[in-house]
């Protein structure tokens, strides 16, 4: 038996696993004592990270659309239709009227050659993924309040800190690594503090347990900074020789007294109290977050006055502090650092800087389009006023991710052609043109970028199905199709052009990574990568404060519960590979909306039976399960489930600063499903 030693494919933890071969197969797979995050241990998903690698349903070859039926086709015959159709759209409709969406699954060798297609290729900006519905807030957010929108700390330094708070984020379920060293860290004397509306059970193992209504953050945290000032544990020194702004947060921030964020947020003033004192006293206090805070209409917002809150208190630069925005998708950190984004090119390079696109242009040899393209969500709405004609889909699953599956169903029919690169067929695939089988992450080379900013190695431990091929091959073919010369005999080839034309990468090489990888910013060959993020100084100088405001909750008469929808720990998004993985399909086989027992009561619902969830985007039927965790009025669903798709719920509401859709606060109301 051999034992590869690789990165796992699920979440941003980034954690270090060996696929075990025999006679070319995966037969298993062990925690890498050595690594530095995972230190010998997985979560339940990593020990089975290679359960769906062999899966019959794996596609093994290209497919086209004939007659509205798919039929089985070759490589270069799959190739060259998509290259010509997308060209033929481009030619007749502009530059405009196409797209391309990559994978958080891919690797950054991928994601980095399928940008590459959208500008050099395409010759548009129309580039996103699914960043875009998870982290845009803090892209946007503190990137003006920092300079940098990625996870300032080490997850390892956790185990330093005094104070944590973690907000909107499952850390346990979702994130089960850090989750061990924040647990690790308070064991050792840090106090938690966690703020979720359900009590999940990072939560119930708090020492202080905030329970805001949906979507206020805004105010409690305005809040408890407040409370911070008052008590005179502001740090002046850092606020004085490393930001700007203070004095307009300060008066903006003096009007969220207790009283006010209790009325707004349901926390009684003790309660918030507590918390900022734990948070104010700590000498070194973190803040971990994610979609909690994230996947709101003001998600930009949360996030500044959470950047507000660990610039106040000087919680930046030094070890056991940050702001940690965890990164979901184990690679959703490397897609964006790899500019498959609308606006910027590797390394965050706006495409709008004349400076930056002229050291692009003469690096991939074509004029590059100066204007930054749609996000992920404006590419459905123009796909379905006509606008947007032809898509490429690296490793998404938008059938069932994105808002408003009524519309995205309309825009991605109404494309004249989408083509899919996947591992399995899937809702999304379902309506394509053409089908691409691509390599898993147990079949190809490259890299992954942890939520830490730890880019780690993929190896390649059996061969592809079929005739599926890993997509450095995929992207380079259809970009040589496109008249851009594209000759790569390897993914390491490709990191070494990402080096090349990406400062922050500019020192990482395959020899160099090891099992430990690297954190960039990594300038140089010599260069020993970077833990820590703004120890000295800002990349925009002074950081800024930014004042936010959240002075009233609405509520909807006709839908009268919110629906939160998220994730559980057994399955990933929507369920292509952990549905394929029996053992954990096994734990959570069928979806049900939670609803507290009180909620069900007033409905005449019992747990286990069905009922009808209705909002303004659209309606399901699903079974009832009630439970405390959620608080009366609340409700919480889960995405992963293609027989009662969370979606048809959501609606395409976007935050205006970062286009972040609505995901975690949707105006529903609940009916008993007679007989
Ligand atoms: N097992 C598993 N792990 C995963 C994933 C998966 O699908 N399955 N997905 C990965 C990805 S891409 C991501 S982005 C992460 C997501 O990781 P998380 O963000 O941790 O997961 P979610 O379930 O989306 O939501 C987190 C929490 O936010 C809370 N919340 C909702 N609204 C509010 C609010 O207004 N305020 C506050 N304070 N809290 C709120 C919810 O109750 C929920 O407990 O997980 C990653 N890890
Ligand atoms: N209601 C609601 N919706 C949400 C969220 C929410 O909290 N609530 N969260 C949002 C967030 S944070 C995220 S990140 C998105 C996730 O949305 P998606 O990324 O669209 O969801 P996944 O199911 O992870 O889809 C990834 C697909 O990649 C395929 N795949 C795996 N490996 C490879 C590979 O190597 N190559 C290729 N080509 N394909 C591969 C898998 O089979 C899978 O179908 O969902 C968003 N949608
Ligand atoms: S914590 Fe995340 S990266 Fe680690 S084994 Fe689990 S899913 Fe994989
Ligand atoms: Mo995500």
């Amino acid at each position: 038996m051999e034992m590869i030693a690789t990165t796992c494919v699920y979440c941003g933890c980034g954690c270090g696993l060996f696929i075990h071969v025999e006679d070319g197969r995966a037969v298993g797979v062990s925690p890498n004592p050595a690594h530095p995050i995972s230190r010998g241990r997985l979560c339940v998903k990593g020990w089975l990270a290679a359960d769906f690698v062999h899966h019959p349903d794996r596609l093994r070859a290209p497919l086209i659309r004939r007659g509205g039926r798919m039929v089985r086709s070759s490589w270069e015959e799959a190739l060259t239709a998509t290259a010509e159709r997308l060209k033929e759209i481009r030619e007749e409709a502009g530059p405009g009227a196409v797209g391309v969406l990559t994978s958080a699954k891919g690797t950054n060798e991928e994601n980095y050659l399928f940008a590459k297609l959208a500008r050099a290729g395409l010759r548009t900006n129309n580039v996103d993924h699914v960043a875009r519905l998870c982290h845009a807030p803090s892209v946007a957010g503190l990137g003006a309040a920092l300079g940098s929108g990625a996870m300032t700390n080490p997850i390892r330094g956790l185990l330093s800190s005094d104070a944590i708070l973690v907000t909107g984020s499952n850390t346990t379920e979702q994130h089960p690594l850090v989750a061990a060293t924040i647990l690790e860290a308070q064991s050792r004397g840090a106090a938690l503090i966690v703020a979720d509306p359900r009590r999940t059970q990072i939560a119930s193992l708090a020492d202080h347990r905030l329970a805001p209504r949906l979507g206020t953050d805004v105010a409690w945290i305005n809040g408890l900074l407040n409370l911070i000032l008052e008590g005179g544990l502001a740090d002046e020194e850092f606020i004085r020789e490393r930001t700007a702004g203070f004095d307009a947060l300060k008066d903006s921030v003096s009007k969220y007294t207790p009283e006010v964020v209790e009325k707004i947020s349901g926390i009684p003033p003790r309660d918030l109290e507590a918390a900022a004192a734990a948070f104010g006293e700590a000498p070194r206090a973190a803040v971990v977050y994610a979609m909690g805070t994230t996947q709101h209409s003001n998600g930009t917002e949360n996030v500044l006055a959470l950047a507000n809150l660990v610039l106040a208190t000087g919680n930046l630069g030094r070890e056991g502090t940050g702001i940690c925005p965890l990164r979901g998708h184990q690679n959703v950190q490397g897609a964006c650092d790899m500019g498959a984004l609308p606006n910027v090119y590797s390394g965050y390079q706006k495409v709008e800087d004349p400076a930056a696109r002229g050291r692009m242009e003469a690096a991939w040899g074509t004029d590059l389009p100066p204007a930054p393209g749609l996000t992920a969500v404006e590419m459905m709405e123009a796909a379905k006023e006509g606008r947007l004609k032809g898509l490429f889909i690296s490793g998404e699953n938008p059938m069932m991710s994105y808002p408003d599956r009524g519309l995205v169903g309309r825009a991605l029919e109404s494309l004249e052609f989408l083509a899919v690169a996947e591992i399995f067929p899937t809702e999304t695939t379902a309506l394509a043109d053409v089908v691409l089988p691509a390599a898993s992450f147990a079949e190809k080379d490259g890299t992954f970028t942890s939520t830490e900013r730890r880019v780690q190695r993929v190896r390649r431990a059996v061969p592809p199905p079929g005739e599926a091929r890993p997509e450095v091959e995929v992207a380079a073919a259809l970009l040589r199709r496109l008249g851009v010369p594209a000759e790569y005999a390897s993914p390491e080839e490709v990191m070494a052009e990402i080096a090349s034309v990406t400062p922050s990468y500019g020192g990482i090489s395959y020899p160099r990574l090891g099992t430990a990888g690297l954190s960039w910013p990594c300038p140089d060959p010599d260069h020993p990568g970077t833990e820590i993020l703004h120890k000295e100084s800002f990349p925009i100088g002074r950081a800024r404060f930014f004042p936010v405001d959240l002075l009233a909750a609405g509520s909807d008469p006709e839908y009268p519960l919110l629906l939160t929808t998220g994730r559980s720990l057994f399955h990933f998004h929507t369920g292509s590979m952990t549905r394929r993985t029996p053992l954990l399909d096994r734990e959570l086989p069928k979806p049900a909306v939670e609803m507290n027992p009180e909620d069900a009561a007033a409905l005449g619902v019992r747990s286990g039976g069905g009922v009808v969830v209705e909002s303004a985007s659209g309606s399901l039927e699903v079974e009832a399960r009630t439970t405390d965790s959620v608080p009366p009025g609340t409700v919480f669903f889960p995405f992963h489930f293609a027989e009662a798709p969370a979606n048809l719920l959501t609606a395409a509401d976007l935050d205006p600063r970062s286009k972040i859709p609505e995901f975690k606060r949707t105006p529903v109301r609940i009916r008993r499903l007679e007989g």
